[in-house]
């Protein structure tokens, strides 16, 4: 079988992915498959029938979803970034599922109106709504990590890549994290792993 082939580019929610290889060190090819246009494409649709990025082709297998796409990148290619036994596993679909759930839809609004609207067009009303309402998962992941450097305990695993991943547009969106020391401690030693960094440059 050859390399498996990820489809997408790092300025889109394709980074969660192109991170998940960087970090597990895959060797992969990319296509630079942009969600404007390219993703559109008649023969994108059958690699991905969403016509989205991300998507993974490894062999005979086509996977969407960039998340589920991490998860089996780690479990095939990268299992050092899983964590062993049932309940581990468990905690890694709950964070995973958590961020895609609880705080990306919220993320989207304030992207939505902050980075795809015109100024005049903008609803404050909706932004500062989004704000509070992630003031409660905030809450919760201050609470999971204040005794632990990591979701699942001392080690970085596939599930801090995945919700950290998720939430890498706060940053876009000048959302402050400094009101939950414990996740803002835990955002900055995610987002300095080299994986990070090479994960930015693969093809924007
Ligand atoms: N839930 C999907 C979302 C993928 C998604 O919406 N990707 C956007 C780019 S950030 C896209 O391809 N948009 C193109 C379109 O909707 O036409 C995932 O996490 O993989």
């Amino acid at each position: 079988m050859g390399k498996p082939t990820l489809y997408g580019i790092s300025a889109s929610r394709a980074f969660r992915s192109i991170w998940a290889a960087e970090e597990i060190g895959l060797e992969y090819n990319h296509v630079a498959t942009s969600f404007r246009g390219d993703a559109q494409a008649e023969s994108y649709r059958s690699v991905n029938p969403n016509a989205r990025i991300p998507a993974l082709v490894d062999g005979d297998f086509k996977l969407f979803e960039s998340m589920a796409i991490n998860l089996y990148l780690a479990q095939t290619y990268g299992p050092h970034l899983l964590a062993e036994g049932a309940q581990a596993q468990a905690l890694t679909w709950q964070w995973t599922v958590w961020g895609i759930s609880e705080i990306e839809p919220l993320q989207m609004q304030i992207v939505v109106q902050k980075l795809f609207t015109k100024p005049e067009s903008r609803n404050a009303g909706i932004v500062a709504g989004a704000e509070r309402a992630l003031e409660r998962p905030l809450a919760v992941l201050n609470a999971g990590l204040a005794d632990q450097a990591y979701l699942l305990g001392d080690e970085f695993t596939i599930a801090d890549l995945n919700l950290s991943g998720v939430m890498d547009l706060f940053k876009n969106i000048e959302f402050e994290t400094a009101a939950w020391p414990n996740v803002e401690r835990w955002l900055k030693a995610c987002y300095s792993r080299p994986s990070y960094q090479s994960a930015k440059r693969v093809g924007t």
